[in-house]
């Protein structure tokens, strides 16, 4: 998996994706991380990308030309073909990213992520050069950068490689649509506080069973709406309705 980001802040993606896990993955080869500075195809050559908004308005709008030279740069080093390069756009105005869509973008050999700031993007280099728009979430962040290291993280985790056996030996929330059970570690006891007295038992299916009724607990606390595409057997039904009527 090859990731390619436009910013005007590549030192913040530099940073972030060289730590922890996808740092290691880029450090073994399983990953690559190119990042192109914007600000570096000013079209004034004086380092200069953004402009008033045709219209009038509060704000300024990065322009056309600069991003559309930096997406060239990004295009002129894949080798690869480029006829059907997924380039990303990061943008409240976007759909809403999720698991599935991080399994789907992890199936790409190269990502291409265009990261915007102040009030926006000219919108025609939006309609030549992407082929997604992409929000993380309902809340507004200052730009783009946060949200394509949100993406590249949840895709890295998918590459083949990227985690150890151990920690891809998780069962994982979102993946079956239920969120996961707390985990408890040692000591026994601490500060007063007993680890569940099921998880000392050696008893295995007890300790499933009970791990899965966490799960639908949580599940129908937090994010009840997950359960409608659940994979959910007559034993969960049974339980889900034993709690909802306490
Ligand atoms: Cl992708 N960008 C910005 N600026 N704010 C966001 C977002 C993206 N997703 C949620 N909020």
């Amino acid at each position: 998996m090859n990731f390619y980001v436009m910013t005007l802040f590549p030192e913040m993606i530099e940073q972030g994706m060289n730590t922890s896990i996808t740092g290691r993955a880029i450090a073994k080869g399983l990953l690559s991380l190119e990042t192109v500075n914007i600000r570096d195809y000013s079209v004034a050559g004086n380092g200069r990308i953004d402009d008033y908004p045709y219209g009038g308005g509060a704000g300024m709008v990065m322009q056309a030309e600069p991003i559309y030279r930096a997406y060239e740069e990004v295009k002129s080093r894949i080798t690869v073909d480029t006829g059907h390069l997924r380039v990303i756009y990061l943008t409240p105005q976007g759909r809403v990213f999720h698991q599935e869509m991080a399994q789907e973008l992890a199936q790409e050999e190269n990502l291409v992520f265009l990261c915007g700031h102040y009030e926006g993007v000219d919108e025609r280099v939006i309609e030549t050069v992407v082929t997604d728009q992409v929000s993380i979430g309902d809340y507004v962040l200052t730009g783009g950068e946060l949200p394509a290291m949100v993406m590249m993280d949840a895709i890295s985790r998918m590459v083949p490689g990227v985690l150890s056996n151990a920690e891809s030996g998780q069962s994982e929330s979102f993946s079956d649509h239920l969120l996961e059970y707390p985990q408890y570690s040692r000591p026994e006891i601490w500060r007063g506080q007993p680890v569940p007295p099921v998880l000392l038992s050696g008893h295995h299916g007890n300790v499933e069973r009970w791990r899965r009724e966490q799960s639908l607990i949580r599940t129908l606390k937090s994010r009840p709406e997950l359960l409608k595409d659940a994979d959910l057997d007559s034993g969960d039904i049974a339980f889900l309705k034993s709690i909802s009527s306490e």
